[in-house]
């Protein structure tokens, strides 16, 4: 058996039970790797694929607050550093209800490579909590971050680990968290991004995932002589990612016909854009409310319960091109092979693993374009990569320079992957060229580091 087989083979042993969504992570990147492995004996010597799947620390943590009733309330904080070979450890905290250890260690791992590739000096990390901001007052959410800041503040920092936002963890969050940092630090440093500009952000950090995720699209369908002008575009969620992908999409002359929250999804034939968009974006990043709201102003179809691949498959409705902007394991094999089936050209993956190992699969056999999410949705943690650049040296760029520097990277990224494909035997093959020009830098710096 090869070595990357016996590794998956322990890690599923191990964890497949547990922590599945780990497993899938895993189990992804280093089957597409596995061209590296005849290639380069050193890294075999070194022992890099027994390494490179154990997160050099976890930390867990409890999180104690008071609700505005004067209830004490308890949660479960986390943040696994997972490999700081290239970089301080980077990544996003998420707050969510469904947040186990399992998931941030998917997320962790993934940011490895997703980082290395961005060609900035990052290493992987994620955390989160169990804690649900939403129908929380502001005060509450205050005070549960400053509690979770008064454990995590201790293990961050701008050369050791710099968090940032995720799912539940916006502009309104990572202030209070940055608030906390400071008081407990007495230092304005750059180790946390997503800042408000005010204090220290960089512009263009919101923007960042969904414009690169549309950059990224349009470099993909321009080596196919085509581009993201006139398309159908179907983008599920309404959160950061989504949001700004839409704007982007607008932007770019395509018509965006779908979006989504947790609760259903609402389809609108003639384009989420101009007014209805500036709605939708208040509702969702202002209001917090339900984008059922959007359905009942604008008089078009909602379908309560439902994903937007649920509705394209059970409607039969044709898009050019998907943008997955939710969460993992959102599209599932029948909705990918709906899509195929009715004609998508594309699919980019915004948010991270949203497409099951079975959807690929589907993909890759009908020969779309698939922009997997470490190259795809690589935007947001580039511009926060910019963003501690331009703490280290106390100043801030224009938004024209970051938005500049954030194409740049984007075309960076597809080359790389696309580069990788090729040298390693797949030609065309995103996945498995993102996967490989990832783990081929930080593999080729443990190696260089030396044993320890
Ligand atoms: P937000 O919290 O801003 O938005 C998440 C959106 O997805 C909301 O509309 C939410 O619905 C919906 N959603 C979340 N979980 C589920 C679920 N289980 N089922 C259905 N809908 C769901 O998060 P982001 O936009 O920041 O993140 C979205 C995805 O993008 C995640 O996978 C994240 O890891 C990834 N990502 C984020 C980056 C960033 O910079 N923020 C960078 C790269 C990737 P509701 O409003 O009902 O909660
Ligand atoms: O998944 C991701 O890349 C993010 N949530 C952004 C991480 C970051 O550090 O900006």
């Amino acid at each position: 058996m090869s070595k990357i087989s016996e590794v998956i083979a322990r890690v599923k042993e191990t964890y497949g039970k547990t922590e599945p969504e780990f497993v899938q992570a895993v189990t992804e990147v280093l089957e597409s790797i596995k061209p590296v492995e005849e290639k380069h004996p050193e890294f075999l010597r070194a022992g890099v694929y027994d390494r490179i799947v154990e997160p050099d620390r976890v930390i867990m943590f409890k999180i104690t607050w008071e609700d505005d009733e004067g209830n004490i309330r308890v949660n479960r904080g986390y943040r696994v550093e997972f490999n700081g070979a290239i970089g301080p450890y980077k990544g996003g905290l998420r707050f969510r209800k469904s947040v186990n250890l399992g998931i941030i260690k998917f997320l962790g791992f993934e940011q490895i490579f997703k980082n290395a590739l961005t060609g900035l000096p990052m290493g992987g990390g994620k955390g989160g909590s169990d804690f649900d901001p939403k129908g929380k007052s502001d005060n509450e959410v205050m005070r549960f971050c400053y509690s979770f800041m008064s454990e995590l503040f201790r293990h961050i920092g701008p050369y050791t680990d710099v968090p940032a936002g995720d799912i539940g963890v916006g502009a309104r969050e990572i202030g209070y968290l940055y608030g906390a940092y400071k008081k407990f630090k007495n230092e304005h440093t750059g180790s946390i991004t997503g800042k408000a500009y005010e204090y220290g952000g960089s512009l263009m950090r919101p923007e960042a995932t969904g414009y690169g995720l549309l950059y990224f699209t349009e470099e993909m369908l321009s080596h196919r002589g085509k581009s993201v002008k006139g398309k159908i575009v179907a983008v599920s969620g309404s959160g950061n990612v989504a949001l700004y992908a839409i704007e982007k999409a607008n932007e770019m002359g395509a018509k965006v016909v779908f979006a989504s929250d947790s609760k259903g999804t609402i389809y609108d034939p003639a384009g989420i854009s101009g007014e209805k968009f500036a709605f939708l974006k208040d509702l969702k990043e202002r209001r917090r409310g339900r984008i059922k709201e959007y359905a009942e102003k604008y008089n078009v179809a909602y379908f309560e319960g439902k994903s937007v691949w649920d509705v394209i498959k059970k409607e039969g409705i044709k898009v050019d091109i998907a943008l997955p902007s939710a969460t993992q394991n959102e599209i599932h094999r029948e909705h990918a092979e709906a899509l195929v089936n009715l004609g998508v050209i594309a699919v980019a993956e915004g948010a991270n693993m949203p497409s099951t190992p079975e959807a690929i699969e589907v993909y890759r056999d009908a020969g779309i374009l698939y922009g997997p999410a470490k190259a795809a949705n690589a935007g947001g943690v580039a511009v926060s990569g910019l963003e501690m650049s331009q703490n280290a040296m106390l100043l801030q760029w224009t938004k024209e320079e970051v938005d500049e520097r954030l194409r740049k990277i984007m075309k960076h990224i597809y080359r790389e992957a696309m580069d990788a494909s090729v040298a390693y035997g797949h030609p065309g093959d995103l996945m498995v060229g993102a996967n490989i020009a990832g783990f081929l830098k930080v593999a080729r710096a443990m190696v260089a580091l030396g044993i320890f």
